[in-house]
């Protein structure tokens, strides 16, 4: 891999997702790790029992299967962290910060993993080596220095162990609030909304075990060919049974197109690859609701002829009496939709729609999966409610291969939430900490992400600890994001590698290098093992194989305990004896949280345990006892009442995505293999005769506009029109390069996730050029 930008190319993608170009593509990164060996012996213990779970994604593997689980991506996943490139005084002593932030967030990335604790000094503009106790004692300093506890932010992203989020949850708690924003809050919080109101839980209801049972399973809004690549396996097995494999997708995704899994020789050797999908539905970009309604338009039309003719019932009428609540608003809420704004809202047509109602209808049981694409829109939490609606319409929860799967993004994100990393938290969370450490718990609600940078902008918050993550590119409204940060007394980044955030510094600032998911944990008690929480709930343990660059590198739970142990003392809990063994910290998880009972026993079974969900077993935890039917309003219209307010029209609506090449702000290189895109970052894929509407040439470069009522001008400058099969109308272009177009108020209702799904934008004629850094707004 080399750091100089390749010569920009566009061809498309003929082969096959996974399967040859996956392989050559990791051998490729191996061998740029320079320890390729090592890295083998790493990644062969990748999702084994015993060995390390994949800092890629959160899709889980059957517990049964003996198959070595990795993927192309998880891979670049491992490779990236274990390389032996280092971030350490030396490399701060000859970069100011300055200069780092001249540097695209690729190179940044690129230099290696952080290794000794820094300290960010103004005077000279560069980090200085600082001691562990020192930096945490100007922690507790800046910590006792407030005048409320919820002038600071603790931030997480979704890498963190359990053990890790339990301590620091309990920590920031016993500090005085429950100020949690966390990378969830821009992924799938609207998931965990929507299900809570739904059906008593905001977790998916299916297992593993769900896919090889689903007569058809529907894919809206992902693209597990890049994202969740271990998710190819079971969906092929499934199209090889017989079974539907439904999409909802504007994109036409290779992953979702063609298929063959690098781990079987001989269909490599024959190259060929099974279709995947059976059926591909091109919806308009937050079209999804509409469509789904429409789906249970048909049903409800197909029910109400089965009962007039005596044919069987469409809706399982057992399931729906003994287990749900209001259907006959529901019903009268699809009477109240029209056709026409169906047809209109969903970009579909109405034989479209008809023809994925039957592919629904005819299916026994159905799994429903999404991400992104239906989780970062301002309705959301609605779209998500019309799933489960429609699930709910045929008893599809619940029972062996059906169910709702929210596919979750990073490794452990489903995890912290269940450690109590919620600005939100339940009651009984709070009841249940109170319970057991005997010290008043905050009950006020804390800040999610976009509270968090709100209130940093403001000036009411002045510290900010980040444990993980890249606050300031992952968020929206970059400029502001990184104003937002810099308003700080103190900025706190506990992380494995050097990115922008660190470069974003308050008053006072932190690096605080931490091991990764792939280092030998070595404290007190010996070598420790850590659980994480997959998509299907099930716990299990991680061991480090590598030994670590550095042995100034210390554990995410040994950090937050040295950062509570400043602030709190031993309070309320031995904070030294717990990182001696991490067996005692999940002690304390089974002493407060339920499922967990028996934790340290039950994490010896090979694969580890099922923490259960309440709705796949039909119990339902709402208000009133049962799974219910939201009968929410369509919206009247897609666009915002800010960007109308704005007085102008946008060219093209914008989604962010991901590129092959990246994991989330991490850009592993400049290529999206399967889109055809080489050594360019800076595209914006539009449909041809859009282009040409709009007085452009394909190649042509453009910058970007978004519109909003605020008169605050968010542009990003020098992107370079792809033709490309897009619906009308639509745009897409990478994250986090697009990050400075979303406004910080454009939020999903009732979920505050920003909507990078939504963008309205303008193009116009470039100001920049070129030489214009990568990966900055
Ligand atoms: N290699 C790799 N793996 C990852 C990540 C990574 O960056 N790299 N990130 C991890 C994380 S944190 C997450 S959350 C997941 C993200 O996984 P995904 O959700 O797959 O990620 P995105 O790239 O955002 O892709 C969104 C998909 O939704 C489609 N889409 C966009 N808008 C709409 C819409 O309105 N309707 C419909 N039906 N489709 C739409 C897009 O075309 C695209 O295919 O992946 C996780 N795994
Ligand atoms: N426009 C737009 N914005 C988005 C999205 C989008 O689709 N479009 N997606 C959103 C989503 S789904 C998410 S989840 C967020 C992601 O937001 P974050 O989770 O905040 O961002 P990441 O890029 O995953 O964080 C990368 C950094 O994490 C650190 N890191 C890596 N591994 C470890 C570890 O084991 N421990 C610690 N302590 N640090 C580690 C490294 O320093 C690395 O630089 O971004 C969101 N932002
Ligand atoms: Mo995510």
């Amino acid at each position: 891999m080399s750091l100089q930008a390749e010569q920009p190319r566009y061809k498309p993608y003929k082969g096959a997702a996974a399967g040859w170009g996956a392989l050559r593509s990791v051998t490729h990164a191996w061998l740029d790790s320079k320890q390729p060996f090592k890295n083998l012996r790493a990644l062969l213990q990748t999702n084994q029992h015993g060995g390390f779970d994949c800092p890629g994604c959160a899709w889980g593997d059957s517990p049964e299967d003996g198959h070595i689980k990795f993927c192309e991506n998880g891979a670049k996943a491992v490779n990236w962290e274990a390389t032996k490139r280092r971030v350490d005084a030396a490399f701060f002593a000859r970069y100011s910060v300055s200069q780092l932030r001249e540097q695209s967030d690729y190179w940044l990335e690129y230099q290696g993993r952080l290794t000794e604790p820094m300290r960010y000094d103004r005077a000279s503009d560069h980090y200085v080596p600082v001691a562990w106790d020192a930096a945490f004692a100007l922690i507790a300093k800046h910590l006792h220095a407030l005048e409320s506890p919820h002038q600071a932010e603790f931030y997480t992203s979704g890498r963190a162990s359990n053990e890790a989020a339990f301590l620091y949850q309990l920590f920031v708690r016993a500090y005085g609030t429950n100020n949690f924003p966390d990378c969830s809050n821009m992924c799938h919080e609207a998931s965990g909304v929507a299900l809570g109101e739904s059906v008593g839980v905001g977790k998916g209801t299916v297992t593993f075990a769900d896919f090889a049972h689903a007569d058809a399973i529907f894919v809206l809004g992902q693209n597990p060919g890049t994202n969740h690549p271990r998710m190819l396996e079971p969906l092929r097995e499934a199209v090889k049974r017989g079974a539907q494999v439904v999409c909802f997708n504007p994109l036409k995704e290779r992953g979702l197109e063609r298929f063959q899994h690098p781990q079987h020789a001989l269909e490599m050797l024959s190259n060929g690859s099974a279709p995947l999908n059976t059926a591909f539905f091109r919806p308009a970009l937050g079209g999804d609701m509409a469509a789904l309604r429409g789906i249970a338009k048909f049903l409800w039309q197909w029910q109400r002829e089965a009962e007039a003719s005596g044919a069987p019932a469409v809706f399982d009428q057992a399931f729906i009496a003994a287990h749900t609540d209001g259907l006959d608003a529901y019903l009268t809420a699809l009477d109240a939709s029209s056709w026409d704004s169906l047809v209109k809202q969903s970009g579909l047509s109405l034989a479209e729609i008809e023809q994925a109602a039957r592919l629904y209808r005819n299916a026994e049981r159905v799994i429903i999966c999404w991400a992104m694409g239906i989780t970062q829109h301002h309705h959301s939490v609605a779209t998500i409610q019309e799933i489960s609606n429609l699930q709910l319409l045929r008893g599809n929860l619940g029972r062996p291969g059906a169910g709702l799967c929210p596919v979750r993004g990073h490794s452990n994100v489903q995890g912290d939430r269940t450690m109590g990393i919620n600005e939100r938290p339940p009651a009984a969370l709070l009841d249940a900490l109170e319970r057991r450490f005997q010290f008043q718990v905050p009950r006020l609600h804390g800040h999610n992400t976009v509270e968090a940078i709100n209130a940093m902008l403001e000036g009411q918050a002045k510290v900010f600890i980040g444990l993980g993550g890249n606050f300031a590119q992952a968020t929206p409204d970059s400029p502001r994001t990184h104003q937002a940060l810099e308003n700080c007394a103190l900025t706190v980044q506990i992380s494995t590698k050097l990115n922008r955030s660190h470069l974003t510094c308050g008053a006072d600032a932190l690096i605080l290098p931490c091991l990764g998911r792939t280092d030998i944990d070595r404290q007190a008690g010996g070598p420790q093992a850590v659980t994480v929480e997959d998509s299907f709930s099930m716990i299990h343990a991680s061991h480090g194989q590598l030994e670590p660059l550095s042995a100034l590198m210390r554990s995410e739970p040994a950090i937050v305990a040295g950062i509570a142990k400043a602030t709190l003392g031993n309070r309320p809990v031995d904070w030294d004896a717990l990182i001696a063994d991490y067996a005692r910290i999940r002690e304390l998880i089974a002493d407060t949280l339920p499922g967990f009972e028996d934790f340290n026993r039950r994490l010896q079974h090979p694969g580890g345990f099922y923490l259960g969900n309440s709705a796949g077993a039909r119990q339902w935890n709402t208000a009133g006892g049962k799974a219910r039917f939201m009968a929410n309003a369509l919206p009247a219209s897609l666009l915002h009442a800010k960007v109308r307010q704005s007085g102008e029209q946008p060219d093209l609506i914008l989604q962010s995505l991901r590129s092959h090449d990246q994991y989330n702000t991490t850009i592993y290189g400049l290529d999206d293999r399967y889109r055809g895109v080489k050594g360019q970052r800076r595209v914006l894929f539009v449909n041809e005769a859009d282009i040409r509407r709009l007085g452009y040439e394909p190649g042509q470069k453009v910058d970007l506009l978004s519109l909003w009522n605020d008169g605050v001008e968010r542009r990003v400058q020098g992107f370079t029109l792809l033709a490309f099969d897009i619906p009308p109308g639509q745009a897409a272009a990478y994250y986090p390069e697009t990050n400075p177009l979303v406004p910080l108020d454009s939020i999903g209702a009732g979920s505050h996730t920003p909507t990078s799904k939504f963008i309205a934008i303008k193009l116009a004629a470039s100001r920049g050029d070129a030489a214009i850094r990568l990966a900055q707004g």
